[in-house]
């Protein structure tokens, strides 16, 4: 039964939001077509007890229609009491010039990436290959305007068989070894298990700007991961040359889903609000043991609203000197700007903590 493997979940692996707050009444309340439902979005969470979140939307209003349940989640999650209402905002209120912090910071690895999902397609956890082709060609003539622009240019490529885009798989490794390309989710198993990884290649791709300082990828996590990164002192500039880009697709009349209460609608409840995830690489290497143990440094950045990551990303070591991907951990309730500043704050705390000695 559902409700007694949730029981045992619950007590096994407490940090387990889905099962933490999973309501047996309520589900029990909902009509076999909803507790079908409910059931995919759990189903992460369930065959992977060790998840933090154990939850993936799979239509953009499952948030609003499981409301009663996911809401309390998602409070937990990111720590909101009272009025949940997401207001957008790129103003960051002054120039965050890594370099005041430290001459060496001036050339620092900043990228700053938004999940974006589409309303009229399912999540990507319910998207059948149909949907995930279609998808991708509603992109591909909305990556024309981009590749015709001469703000823009660059060229789009794609992993589906016959797809007159497609690489071929050598090509495919180098740019995800380049940390252009994302990777096969089949690995993943919380993704997988959701079916976000479902039907691998097909409707997956990435369209890269010339200066290849502007990429969105097609078919991860959300139907649109889209990122601006460049390296230099400014976070500004590549906070404003995503929200620039950002509002030259959506002229093209591209329509996100957005909940009055939880922002741009994201297939994980982690990334609602902006969907932002804005990250540098700052080497730490007293704070790390010289790489060899970024989890040394997660509580530490945590009191400070902080995440960190190994500089290849979610579930990856330091890079060599200590490098470390810095993020501000704060989605929901909190403007782009505000990420903007957290950012710039988070590496002037822990840069004075390194030094420290
Ligand atoms: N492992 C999943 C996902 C947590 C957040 N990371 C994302 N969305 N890539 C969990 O529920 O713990």
């Amino acid at each position: 039964m559902l409700s007694e493997q949730i029981f045992r979940i619950q007590h096994q692996h407490p940090e387990n939001l889905m099962a933490r707050h999973f309501d047996a009444a309520y589900f029990n309340g909902l009509s076999p077509e909803l507790q079908a439902r409910l059931t995919r979005v759990i189903i992460t969470g369930m065959q992977n007890p060790d998840s933090q979140m154990g939850a993936y939307a799979m239509n953009p209003d499952d948030y609003d229609l499981f409301q009663p349940y996911l809401d309390k989640l998602i409070r937990d999650y990111h720590g909101i009491e009272g009025e949940l209402k997401q207001i957008s905002n790129w103003d960051s209120d002054g120039t965050l010039d890594l370099a005041s912090i430290d001459e060496s910071l001036s050339n620092s690895s900043m990228r700053v990436r938004v999940g974006r999902n589409l309303s009229n397609f399912p999540l990507p956890g319910a998207m059948t290959r149909d949907h995930r082709i279609a998808f991708e060609n509603s992109m591909i003539a909305v990556f024309k305007k981009l590749i015709a622009n001469p703000d823009f240019g660059g060229s789009y490529i794609s992993l589906t068989p016959g797809s007159s885009h497609e690489i071929s798989h050598e090509q495919y490794l180098q740019l995800v070894a380049e940390h252009k390309m994302f990777k096969d989710m089949s690995a993943d198993p919380y993704l997988s298990v959701a079916g976000i990884s479902s039907d691998w290649p097909y409707g997956r791709g990435m369209y890269i700007s010339a200066d290849e300082q502007f990429i969105i990828w097609v078919g991860e996590e959300d139907h649109l991961r889209i990122m601006a990164m460049k390296c230099g002192c400014l976070l500004n500039e590549v906070f404003d040359h995503l929200h620039v880009s950002l509002d030259f697709i959506e002229a093209q009349g591209l329509v996100f889903a957005r909940s009055e209460a939880y922002g741009y609608v994201t297939s994980c409840p982690t990334n609602l609000g902006t969907g932002m995830r804005a990250s540098l690489h700052i080497a730490l290497p007293r704070l790390t043991q010289n790489g060899s143990n970024v989890d040394l440094l997660k509580p530490v950045a945590k009191k400070l609203g902080l995440s960190v990551r190994g500089a290849g990303g979610e579930h990856t070591a330091a890079g060599a000197g200590g490098i470390v991907d810095l993020s501000p951990s704060a989605r929901l309730m909190v403007s782009e700007g505000e990420i903007a500043r957290k950012l710039y704050q988070g590496a002037k705390q822990m840069w004075a903590l390194e030094q420290q000695g």
